[in-house]
Formats: C-alpha cells, sequence, structure tokens
C-alpha cells in the first residue's frame, strides 16, 4: 500500500465497503440486517486495522533494516480517548470511509459515538503521551510506547444531586478491535523473597534474587499510526496473569476459592488505573504496577536489542528510553539489576549504559505528588532493588567526598535516601541521578525545578535539567474536533499549512484584518457552539443562549487550578447583575467539568459547590438571559472535543508556580478561543508568542506567590474586607445562599479560606475580576474580538507536539526525524 490514499476514489470506496462486509460476516459474526452500531463500529475499525497493519509492517522492515536507535516512552498512563477518526485521518481514509458506509446505510458520525474513550490516564500526563505517540509515527521516529493495558480506566463520574459518585469503568466489555493480543510475549515478573551472595571461580561474588511469588506480563499491541501513514508505531500495553490459572491440588482438595487465589491477587496488578492525581498514593499496589510494567519493558526491550546486536554495551547508542514521571522511575534499580545481575556486566560499566539510556521528564512540583517509598516496603517487596539503590546512593556520596564535597546539608539533600519522615526512598532523586537529561514540560516549570526541588542535584549538574515545553497533536485538536475551522483553513492557506502549522498558520494573520474573514471564523465557531447547546440539552435539560460568552473551564479538579476563583467570580457576577440590571452585561455561560480524586474531599467539595451554584443561578428569572452555569459531568477526551472548540474564553487560572505546562490551554487557544490565564506554565510561552494583549493575563507571577508565602501573608480577612465584592461573594456561600438545605455545607471551605488561602484565590480574585470585565468590554466590540481570535490561531503553531518531539529527538533522544511533508498531488 503506498502512502497516499489510492488514486481512484471511487475504486477505493467500493474496495473498503467489501472489507467492511467481510469483518462484519467473519470478524464480528454479524450481516447487514441484523448489524448494531456496535458491530458497525468494529467491522470498520477491523478494516482500517487492516490498512494500517500493512503499513506496520512496512514500518518495521524498515526498521529493522536501518539498524536505527529505538525510542522508549515508559509512562504508566496513555490517555488515548477514541481511536477510529484518530486512525482514519491518518490514514487519509476518513472520506473514504464515510461514503463507504453510507452506500451501506450507516452514519459514521454514529457509530463514532459508540467506540468507548481508551482512558487509561488521568490528564494532562496520560493526554501528553498520547499526543506524543501519535508525533513520534508522523516524524518517522522509531518509538515504543509501554504502559499498563488497565481493564478499568478512569473512573466514570456521575453526578448525583451534585456531588461526583464513581462508578466503574469498562472500556473493554465489548471487546478492544484496534490490539493485538500476544500470549507468546510475556516476561516473569517477581517480587518479594530473599537475596543471596554466590560465590563464584571466575569473578566476584553474584546476588542472587530468589523472589518469593512471580507473576507473568503479556503483550497487548496497538498500533500507532501518523499522519498520511508516515510511520507506523507500537503502543505495547502489559496485562498481568498468574504463572497458572489454578491451583489444581488446592482444587482437587476442595479449596475451590484458595485455588485461584493467585489468580486473583496477579490479575488486581494491572486491574486499574491508580485514580489519584498528586494526592499522595502510598500503596503498596501501586509500587507493585510501577515494578511491574517497568520490569517487563525492560526486560523485553534487552531481549529486542540483544536480538539485534548480541551485546549490550551499545545500549546507549541504540536505545533512549524516556521516563514519564518519576512512576517508571524504578527502571533505574531495574536496568542496574538486569545489567549487573543477569547479564553480569560490571558494576561501573552498567551504571555507565544505565545513565546514558534513561532520561526522565518532571510534570509537578507539588510536594505531595513527589514520589517517595518507605524502605520497609521497598525491601519487603523488592529486596535487591533496595540493595541497588543503597549502592547507587553509597557510590554516589563516595564520588562527591572524593571531589571534595562535604557539605552535610547538600549530601542530605541529594541522598536517596529520606531520613526525616521514616526512612523514604526519594523516587525524584534516583530518576535524576540515573538519568542523563531531566526535563521540565515549560520554561516557567524548568526554572522552578532548578530551584526548588532540585536545588542541589541543579548544582551539581548543572548540565543535566533542561526544558521542552509541552505540545498537542494537530490532528486531533485542531482537524478531527474543528472540521469547519479546518475547512476555512485550507479554503485559505491550502493544503500545506496541515503540514507544516509553524510556518503556515501565521499566513492568517493579514486575513485577521479582514471582515470577510472574521465574519466566516466566527461562524465556525457558532456551528460548534450549537453542538454543544445541543448536547447540554441533552444531557442536563438546560437551554442555553448560543450568542452568550462560552466561558469554559474544563480540567481535574484541584485547589491550585482554582476552579473556587472561578465560582467566586461567578457569584459575584450574579450578584452585580441582580444589583445592576441597567448595565450592559455581556451575556454568558460559565461552563465547568472535571473530575476529582475520590480520596479527595476539598475537590468533591467544590463540584458540589459549582452544581448548587448552577441549580440557584439557572433557576433565577432575574438574570435569565444573562447567566447560565453548567457542571457538565463525566469529563473525559471525547466530551473536551466537543466542548474545546465551542470555547470563547479558556480559563487558565492556576496559582501561578503550580501548573507545570497546562495543554488544554493550548488546545482552547488553536481553536480560537481566548485566554484568561495567569502567567503559569505554558501561558508564558503562549503570552510571548501570542502576544500578552492578546490575551487577559492577570494576577500574581511566581514570583509574587513565594514572596507573600513566605512573608505567611496567606491570612485574608483584611483582603476580603478590602473587596467588596469578594466580600459579597463569600458572605453568599458562607451564609447557605446556594445550599438552604443545608446552610453550614460551605462553612469550613471558607472558613478555610479567610485564615488560610495557600492557594492565594482571595489575594488574586479583584485582579481576576478587573480581567474578566476587560473580557466583557472586548466582547462588546465584536470585530476586535475575532480579530484577537484570529491571532490566536494564528500564533499557535509553536504547540504543535512535532515541534516538542523534535526537540526531545535532537536534544535528548539523538534520533533523526523527518517533519512531514505535503501530499503528494496524483500526477497530471
Ligand atoms: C501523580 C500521582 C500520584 C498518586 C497516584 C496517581 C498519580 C497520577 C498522576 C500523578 C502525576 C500528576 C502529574 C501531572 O499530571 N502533571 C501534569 O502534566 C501535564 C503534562 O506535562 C502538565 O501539562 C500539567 O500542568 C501537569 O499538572
Amino acid at each position: 500500500m503506498s502512502r497516499e490514499a489510492s488514486a481512484d476514489p471511487d475504486a477505493a470506496v467500493q474496495a473498503f465497503k467489501e472489507n467492511i462486509l467481510l469483518k462484519l460476516k467473519y470478524a464480528v459474526g454479524k450481516s447487514p440486517g441484523n448489524a448494531f452500531g456496535h458491530d458497525w463500529f468494529e467491522a470498520v475499525a477491523l478494516a482500517a486495522r487492516d490498512q494500517i497493519a500493512d503499513r506496520w509492517e512496512e514500518s518495521s522492515e524498515t526498521v529493522d533494516r536501518s539498524q536505527a536507535k529505538r525510542v522508549y516512552y515508559l509512562s504508566l498512563e496513555f490517555l488515548m480517548g477514541r481511536l477510529l477518526i484518530d486512525n482514519l485521518c491518518n490514514l487519509g481514509v476518513l472520506d473514504i470511509a464515510r461514503q463507504a458506509l453510507r452506500e451501506l446505510g450507516v452514519d459514521l458520525d454514529d457509530i463514532r459515538q459508540v467506540e468507548p474513550d481508551a482512558a487509561l490516564g488521568n490528564g494532562g500526563l496520560g493526554r501528553l503521551a498520547a499526543c506524543f505517540m501519535e508525533s513520534m509515527a508522523t516524524l518517522d521516529v522509531v518509538a515504543h510506547g509501554y504502559g499498563i493495558r488497565y481493564e478499568h480506566g478512569l473512573f466514570r463520574q456521575v453526578i448525583a444531586d451534585g456531588w461526583q459518585q464513581e462508578h466503574t469503568e469498562t472500556w473493554l466489555d465489548f471487546g478492544n478491535p484496534w490490539e493485538f493480543e500476544r500470549p507468546e510475549v510475556s516476561y516473569r515478573i517477581g517480587f518479594g523473597g530473599s537475596v543471596s551472595t554466590q560465590e563464584s571461580s571466575e569473578g566476584p561474588p553474584r546476588q542472587v534474587w530468589t523472589p518469593g511469588e512471580t507473576f507473568r506480563s503479556i503483550a497487548y499491541d496497538t498500533p500507532v499510526i501518523g499522519w498520511r501513514r508516515a510511520s507506523v508505531n507500537t503502543l505495547r500495553l502489559w496485562r498481568s496473569r498468574a504463572e497458572e490459572d489454578l491451583q489444581l491440588d488446592r482444587f482437587n482438595a476442595g479449596d475451590h476459592f484458595g485455588a485461584v487465589a493467585d489468580v486473583v491477587k496477579a490479575e488486581s496488578i494491572s486491574r486499574v488505573l491508580y485514580p489519584a492525581d498528586s494526592t499522595e498514593a502510598g500503596q503498596e499496589l501501586r509500587l507493585r504496577q510501577e515494578y511491574f510494567f517497568v520490569s517487563a519493558s525492560l526486560q523485553d526491550l534487552l531481549k529486542r536489542h540483544l536480538d539485534e546486536y548480541g551485546d549490550l554495551l551499545n545500549l546507549p547508542e541504540k536505545a533512549a528510553i524516556q521516563l514519564n514521571d518519576t512512576h517508571p522511575s524504578i527502571a533505574v534499580a531495574e536496568l542496574m539489576r538486569l545489567l549487573v545481575d543477569v547479564h553480569q556486566i560490571e558494576w561501573f560499566i552498567a551504571w555507565r549504559l544505565t545513565v546514558g539510556t534513561l532520561s526522565y521528564t518532571n510534570h509537578t512540583l507539588l510536594p505531595e505528588a513527589l514520589e517517595s517509598w518507605p524502605v520497609s516496603l521497598m525491601e519487603r517487596l523488592l529486596p535487591r532493588h533496595m540493595q541497588i539503590i543503597y549502592l547507587i546512593n553509597a557510590f554516589h556520596i563516595d564520588s562527591l567526598r572524593a571531589q571534595d564535597i562535604h557539605d552535610f546539608a547538600l549530601l542530605r539533600s541529594v541522598s536517596l535516601i529520606e531520613e526525616d519522615h521514616g526512612r523514604r526512598v526519594r523516587m525524584g532523586n534516583l530518576a535524576f541521578l540515573g538519568s542523563n537529561s531531566i526535563n521540565g514540560v515549560s520554561a516557567l516549570h524548568t526554572e522552578l525545578m532548578r530551584h526548588t526541588v532540585f536545588r542541589d542535584l541543579h548544582r551539581l549538574y548543572p548540565e543535566r535539567i533542561n526544558s521542552k515545553t509541552n505540545g498537542i497533536t494537530f490532528r486531533r485538536w485542531l482537524y478531527q474536533v474543528n472540521p469547519a475551522l479546518t475547512g476555512l483553513l485550507t479554503q485559505s492557506l491550502g493544503e500545506d499549512w496541515q503540514v507544516a502549522p509553524e510556518t503556515t498558520l501565521q499566513g492568517l494573520e493579514p486575513l485577521a484584518e479582514q471582515a470577510g474573514f472574521r465574519k466566516q471564523f466566527a461562524e465556525c465557531r457558532q456551528r460548534n457552539k450549537v453542538a454543544l447547546v445541543r448536547l447540554v440539552q441533552e444531557r442536563l435539560s438546560i437551554s442555553l443562549d448560543s450568542q452568550a460568552i462560552f466561558d469554559v473551564q474544563v480540567k481535574r479538579i484541584h485547589e491550585y487550578k482554582r476552579q473556587l476563583l472561578n465560582l467566586l467570580h461567578t457569584v459575584a457576577l450574579y450578584q452585580a447583575m441582580r444589583n445592576d440590571p441597567a448595565t450592559n452585561w455581556a451575556p454568558r455561560v460559565k461552563i465547568f467539568a472535571g473530575k476529582a480524586a475520590a480520596s479527595y474531599h476539598q475537590a468533591k467539595l467544590i463540584i458540589k459547590l459549582a452544581n448548587d451554584i448552577s441549580r440557584t443561578i439557572n433557576s433565577d428569572p432575574t438574570v435569565r438571559g444573562l447567566l447560565k452555569v453548567v457542571f457538565l459531568p463525566n469529563y473525559n477526551v471525547s466530551l473536551a472535543e466537543t466542548i474545546i472548540p465551542a470555547a470563547d474564553l479558556s480559563e487558565q487560572i492556576s496559582t501561578a508556580g503550580l501548573e507545570a505546562s497546562g495543554t488544554s490551554n493550548m488546545k482552547f487557544a488553536l481553536n480560537g478561543a481566548l485566554t484568561i490565564g495567569t502567567l503559569d506554565g505554558a501561558n508564558v510561552e503562549m503570552s510571548q508568542l501570542i502576544g500578552s494583549d492578546n490575551m487577559f493575563i492577570f494576577g500574581m507571577t511566581a514570583d509574587e506567590v513565594e514572596s507573600r508565602r513566605r512573608a505567611g501573608e496567606l491570612e485574608m480577612t483584611s483582603v476580603v474586607e478590602g473587596s467588596e465584592r469578594l466580600a459579597g461573594a463569600i458572605e453568599a456561600i458562607r451564609a447557605g445562599v446556594f445550599s438552604p438545605d443545608d446552610p453550614q455545607r460551605y462553612a469550613n471551605l471558607i472558613d478555610g479560606l479567610l485564615g488560610y488561602d495557600r492557594y492565594m484565590v482571595c489575594a488574586d480574585f479583584d485582579a481576576y475580576w478587573k480581567a474578566q470585565r476587560r473580557v466583557d468590554a472586548l466582547w462588546h466590540k465584536p470585530t476586535q474580538w475575532w480579530r484577537t481570535a484570529v491571532l490566536n490561531t494564528a500564533r499557535m503553531g509553536w504547540f504543535s507536539s512535532d515541534r516538542t518531539i523534535s526537540e526531545y529527538a535532537s536534544d535528548i533522544w539523538h534520533v533523526p526525524f523527518t517533519l512531514p511533508r505535503p501530499a503528494q498531488k496524483p500526477a497530471g
């Protein structure tokens, strides 16, 4: 199969149609007459998968021949979402598939909705891994993603009486047509047991780990195809199984439950995604998950390397392993164990290979999210790894002393073992020491890494920390989610903008000055808004005015992301509209969505507050037509795909210094929403490229936040007294205006804000209010609003994950890449 879709479109449609029918009959076991939506989805997915498999084979043969260096992306999370449209688009057969189905009496837009989201991630970190997989395939970077094939992804959020409830997510119930099970690709994973020393006549004594229990990892491969059939890479996810399905002796002795106890224990490792983000885990199962997938992946890649080269000494030249946060950081000790204990490589050579191969990305500075494991747990679960960690630590401290570094505080802070709060292993320090590159995900975040968590390690290894500002794949976050705007851009800029957005999207800048173009741009937005209005009507029976400002904050619910600040503004605006109906208010719809970690009480209370405020305001006739508030349940990738292209205003309002990058900020701006935000994470780069006068930047900077915190100014009574609007909003919530059924519901929440405002919600309120009024003012000047919106899209090219991946490829992995090429026009 060539890289381009067939030159004869009609023949391609007929061929696709036939393949769908064959799949329906022989793989699904249905005829068109009795096929349901899911049957059609499966048949189309399998037909598309055939084409991907053809390219997959070609890709892997090319790679094998060229002996190219491989990238391994180790991540506990891959938030892939749906894959049907993604794959059809990248194959270049979207219209062909649509037409083939139409001829069969089936609407592609109906069956795409049937596919469950692969929600194998919590939020930004997992979605970034998914965007990276797509960009790596597009740029012909030879890459494998490694993770866990969770049977249950992130929980399904149900809102009952305003409260979040968590329900089990079941994405595999109807099977998964994209994956290939590989029962033969299986490794043994050990836990517990003991370590003994074996003397050897040929060399130094060897350490032999005899695990107390062992499980099997089974591989499931999902091909990931690049834009217009560039490379096809593999996402390999591991499932955990028992060594034996049934202990027959126990079964025969009548112990029917005991006979499958091992199976249950083994399978629990890949049963469910950890649903917390940035809240302390401290669970044994989490450590088991981390080690399980790291060990399976490293055994797999070492085997591949040995099959190819017969030797491990050239590992760093042929493999680059990227650790997505500290979750896979046990890889440092596991790679050392495999090299030293299993492959009998001398310690210092093994260390050079390990550091030469590994690199690590940090995604958060929040202290509660920095992983550390109790030494006692590590000793029990991974006794050999604990020894290796002690050795790495000892050799490191020795090498520092040899360089005449004796500063006790420094030695303590760079140690792998934290001695203060019960002895714990610091996984961030382990990942740092074991890696040749440590990167942050935006300029500000990287700078803060250098001066906070890794201050001392950075002083010792000033070359290691570098910045790679995140990006997003435009294929999904523009072409697929916003066909209207995509059509307009193609009509105005030609086809090639899709290939090289960084240089071509700028071509929109002069068009921002043309009234006709602005009108068309606004019309695209209007179509997307109408689609969202319909969805809200269907799901919540709330009717929205599509002419109002759609003011959107969608992301995990977390205090540092400050949904509370947005809610306080909502209440203050509500009060102002009621008190001052004569003002020419810009009508607004406030849209919220996001999940709270199940154990995060405060975040769940914020969801309840959003729902309480929504109910009160939506039923108040005095603000009808002016203000509506919506909390959309079960935020996920698919919901984001409908919400983001319909937003006018994107809320990126974290306390400065706390959001490492953010990526939804990029998705919104690319689709032409304006941003109201703090100078935090990648908002900083956005404000530099878009121009801060084309955004609504407000609030304290990271430095100001830090000084205020240092000065201990977190008591807010005087701040609130000084701000009439804030005081009014706080008082209303405190007094139970939104919770008449339980007037005390928010008393603690509000008292906490006044007494110790860790995230400086109150301190930033007035600045936020003022920025929101600038939003209103601009909305009243449509020419300027839409001019700004066009400029946002025009200037977002740099935020393509193709750019991010090209930087990883050149600076960290040292692998070649090819940027996507314009489509070859058929001859003649
Ligand atoms: C931590 C934990 C700890 C407990 C168990 C479960 C769990 C799951 C995830 C995390 C790490 C959260 C880190 C994270 O998602 N960071 C986000 O990364 C994005 C991509 O770089 C970035 O855009 C966001 O700003 C950052 O918050």
